[in-house]
């Protein structure tokens, strides 16, 4: 019986570190990371072409500098899309113009103010 409770004890306390770690960490990651709040043309959604308009919004300020943008088209090839810089704080803006019929996926990864880096990706259809 004692040696036992010996035994599990340890695993115990290290699980309750690990509970605390992640309730301690959790929500200050979240808060402190620009996460996209919503975005235009919005995941699996069907445009029109041949000009998009690309507005992402974040949780939180973006340095827009260390921020980029890439488009994934249909036929495979990456191309380095410009961003708006008189976008409003926490948002990052562009147009992709010429796009044909076909899948795309919109890139993006983001500076936040407190350095930490995020990406996604957005795949969209252009009809
Ligand atoms: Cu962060």
């Amino acid at each position: 019986m004692r040696r036992k409770t010996s035994i599990i004890a340890p695993r115990f306390v290290v699980a309750l570190i690990v509970a605390c770690g992640i309730a301690l960490i959790a929500p200050r990651a979240a808060l402190a990371h620009a996460i996209l709040v919503s975005s235009q043309p919005a995941a699996n959604s069907t445009v029109s072409g041949p000009d998009v308009a690309v507005l992402l919004k974040y949780s939180s300020r973006v340095d827009l500098e260390h921020s980029t943008l890439t488009l994934l088209d249909p036929d495979g090839k990456v191309e380095k899309i410009t961003i708006n810089s008189e976008t409003s704080p926490g948002s990052l803006s562009a147009k992709l113009t010429g796009l044909v019929k076909g899948g795309y996926v919109l890139r993006w990864q983001i500076l936040a103010m407190d350095g930490h880096i995020t990406r996604g990706t957005i795949p969209f259809l252009v009809k």
